[in-house]
């Protein structure tokens, strides 16, 4: 059933009627767990009106360049949006090591997350198959260590849609699940040389609300932390926000979501970004990092959480 525009601009609905189910094959991929289904045509079409709103431009802090949708997803899907993706999404609760000196640590990330994509060096034929960018024949076997994942249909659709809107092209998209304020992402930059100078990275937002902290790196240094004594900037991503961050962003600004007590701690969140590796290290670090080697992790309508997943179960 298409939309037409003055169905678009019907009264909000406050919570999401039931997802009707997609007629095309559901995305599958040999190193898939599970298919992904594809966006239901509910969600499909209402997508052909984003971004709901024009990006506001937020540049009045040095290094900073930061186009913030509020929001980028038509209200009247943003909610089905989120429950389709936590829904039909595998993802993972990685855990590392890391040396600091003599000293090992082992590290749990705290969120869950998944990846798809692969550098500039490769591409996904139609059929699934990885070819090499530059000869179109199968890659040699030992390219990576990892098992690049296509992006499934349905994020491949919005990644597409935010191709237009901010010239980019994206090859990666990684996705985070905030289960609950305890859920977080420490203090970080998008810096890594494999995304290239000056990268874009585009950035949604679905279900509970969180702050996004910001901090300008301390001048003159390679140190990673922030200036403590500084003020953050707080940018409260609601459910549809986007946030395109570019040019010196990056390079000269920490972000981070952290904990969360009180109002909408209880909730979810997904946080979808979509980025362009330019080589394969990138590839190897964004699997190692958002799959890893531990179990499938995925959402339980009974359970209302996300449980530990195994075939035929
Ligand atoms: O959840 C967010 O909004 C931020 C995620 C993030 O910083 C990251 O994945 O690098």
């Amino acid at each position: 059933m298409k939309r037409t525009i003055d169905g678009f601009f019907k009264p909000n609905q406050k919570s999401a009627p039931p997802t009707e189910q997609s007629t095309e094959e559901p995305s599958k991929h040999e190193t898939y767990p599970l298919s992904v289904a594809q966006f239901p045509a509910s969600i499909s079409d209402a997508l052909g009106f984003a971004p709901a709103t024009d990006g506001r431009l937020i540049d009045d802090r040095p290094d900073l360049d930061i186009v913030y949708y509020q929001p980028y997803i038509p209200k009247e899907i943003e909610k089905e949006l989120f429950q389709f993706l936590r829904c039909e999404l595998f993802f993972y609760r990685v855990q590392y090591n890391i040396k600091r000196g003599p000293v090992e640590t082992q590290i749990n990330t705290p969120r869950f997350t998944t990846v798809f994509g692969v550098d500039e060096s490769s591409y996904f034929s139609p059929q699934g198959h990885l070819l090499d960018a530059v000869t179109k024949r199968p890659i040699p076997k030992d390219r990576y260590k990892c098992k690049p994942r296509p992006i499934p249909g349905c994020l491949d659709q919005l990644r597409k849609i935010t191709e237009r809107t901010t010239d980019q092209k994206f090859n990666f998209c990684l996705v985070n699940y905030y289960a609950n304020g305890n859920d977080s992402i420490s203090y970080h930059s998008d810096d890594e040389r494999f995304l290239g100078s000056n990268p874009a990275i585009a950035s949604f937002s679905l279900g509970a609300r969180r702050d996004f902290l910001m901090k300008h790196k301390p001048p003159n240094s390679n140190q990673k932390g922030a200036i403590d004594s500084e003020k953050p900037l707080k940018l409260p991503l609601a459910s549809g926000d986007m946030l395109v961050m570019r040019g010196p962003t990056q390079s000269n600004w920490l972000h981070s979501i952290p904990k969360r007590k009180g109002k909408d701690s209880d909730r979810g969140r997904i946080n979808i970004t979509f980025r362009r590796a330019m080589v394969r290290g990138g590839t190897e670090n964004y699997y190692t990092y958002n799959v890893g080697s531990g179990g499938v992790f995925k959402w339980s309508k009974e359970r209302q959480e996300m449980v530990a997943w195994t075939a035929g179960s």
